[in-house]
This record gives structure tokens, sequence and C-alpha cells, in this order.
């Protein structure tokens, strides 16, 4: 996969060097490259910025300057990209980000991210990208960064880690919280005994039928517990009695408590 991103601020995204994303980029699995948008400008002082059209508080981010960065960007296909990149555009204005689109985007052979600072940025940027390929507004929830760097590195590390090679054990992907619509059970390791706090003793019983059990019952209370909308997601039909007994109880209550 290749991934660009257009940004004020490329040192914002340094962390994209290390660790899991930046071994994926030393194996030849990512093609990852930071532009910074005010090499696009051509005035004297490389302003990024103007006042809104209309009134109101703040600034917007000229459209002159993002038009040439993104056709520069466009003008990097290669074999394999395809025709053009997959334009997302951090917002809290735009579509939520969920595992299930990071999936879609994990297969697609060029993403490209505009990061907008101030206000935003000017309209007409999103419509004419959306001549040369897709355009996705997209927010990672209902509050308000300063820019839209912090969201590029949430989103490419939720898409790198789904691309074949960059992690090893497939399994691991697959249970994994909001692949199948529950939140995961709690987990311990040694010791069996920490500041006298106990293991769950059936994590020690060796009875795998009643592991298995318990840390479904530990996933629905938990779900129910902290996240009410997902469980309003299942299917009623997928529950059997089990299930139901484990949500019946008190989801805040108990020594086991889900929470
Ligand atoms: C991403 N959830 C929130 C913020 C912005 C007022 C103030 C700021 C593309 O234009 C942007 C981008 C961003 C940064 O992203 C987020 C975000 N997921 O804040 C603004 C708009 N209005 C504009």
């Amino acid at each position: 996969m290749r991934i660009d991103v257009v940004t004020i601020f490329p040192d914002y995204l340094a962390p994209l060097s290390l660790s899991l994303i930046g071994k994926a980029r030393e194996q030849g699995l990512l093609d990852l490259a930071v532009h910074d948008l005010r090499g696009f400008t051509r005035d004297r002082h490389r302003s990024v910025d103007d006042t809104p059209y209309g009134g109101g508080a703040g600034m917007v981010m000229r459209p002159e300057p993002w038009g040439a960065a993104l056709d520069h960007v466009r003008s990097l296909a290669g074999p394999g990209t395809g025709g053009a990149p997959h334009l997302l555009v951090p917002s809290p204005s735009g579509v939520r980000f969920s595992q299930a689109m990071a999936r879609e985007l994990a297969a697609q052979p060029w993403l490209a991210f505009a990061c907008g600072r101030y206000e935003g940025i000017d309209e007409r940027v999103l419509q004419d990208g959306a001549e040369a390929g897709p355009v996705t507004p997209v927010s990672l929830g209902d509050y308000v960064l300063g820019g839209g760097e912090a969201a590029v590195l949430v989103i490419v590390e939720a898409v790198a880690r789904l691309l074949p090679g960059v992690i090893g054990n497939a399994q691991s992907l697959v249970e994994e919280s909001h692949e199948d619509g529950l939140l995961e059970y709690p987990v311990y390791t040694k010791p069996a005994v920490w500041r006298g706090r106990e293991v769950p003793p059936v994590l020690l019983s060796g009875h795998h039928g009643q592991i298995e059990r318990w840390r479904r019952d530990q996933r629905l209370r938990r779900t129910a517990a902290r996240r009410p909308d997902l469980l309003a997601q299942i299917e009623p039909a997928s529950l059997d009695d089990a299930d139901r007994a484990a949500l019946a109880g008190d989801p805040t209550s108990g020594p086991d408590d889900a929470t």
C-alpha cells in the first residue's frame, strides 16, 4: 500500500517511522511519504490561510496550495497504485471512522490524507478532488482536534496493522475488540496473586469449557456496562440462554465487576 500525507506540520508525522508502522515501511509493505503544504505556496509569505467568506471566527485554508499539493500527490502514481488515491480528510464533520472502515481502507492500493488546520479547508478542494478519485471526510469521534495530523496517526495505525505481513499472527487480528461487536474479556498474567489480588480462579483451573464460558460472560457484561450502544446492535437470536443469564445480572455490581 502507498500512503501520502499533506500537512503544514510534517514533523507531527514523525511517529510513523516508529514501531509497527516503521517496521512495515522498512519491510516494503507500506510506502509512506509526507508532504509540506507550504512547499506548494507561491507567495513570499507562504500563506496557507485566509479569512472566511460570509464572516465568522477564525481562518480557512486557501484552495490554491491544496490544489497544487494534491495534483503533485496524484502525479506520483506508480505500478500498483491504481489511478488516483482515495483522499481522506480528517474533520469533526466527517463520517465516523471504525474498524470496518479500517478494513475497507486496508484493501485499497493508495490512500492520501489532507490535514486541515484552523477552521478547515475551502470546500472546493474536496469537490475538485472528487473529480480525480474518491474523497471521504472522516471523523474519529465527537470532539475537536487542533488539526488533522493526530487523526492521521490513528487511522494509519489502524489500517497498517491490517496489511498482509504486518502482524505475524492472523488469529490475533480476529480475536479482538470490534471484530465481532463485543468488547474483549479481561486478561491476566503472572503472578497469580499481586498486591493481594487473585487472578479469577477459573483461569487457573484448566477447564477450557468453563474458561471459554467465563470469558464470554465477561465480554457480554463489559459491553452492557461500558458500551450499551454496541450491545443494542447484537442480534437477539445470536444470544443463547447462558448469554442471557450473564446479561441478566446487575452489570455494575459484584467482585467480578464487568467495569
Ligand atoms: C477528526 N474528530 C475530530 C478540525 C475544525 C472548527 C475547528 C476545527 C479538515 O478540516 C478540519 C480538520 C480538523 C481536525 O480533525 C478533527 C477531528 N476526528 O478535529 C477542523 C473545524 N471546525 C477542520
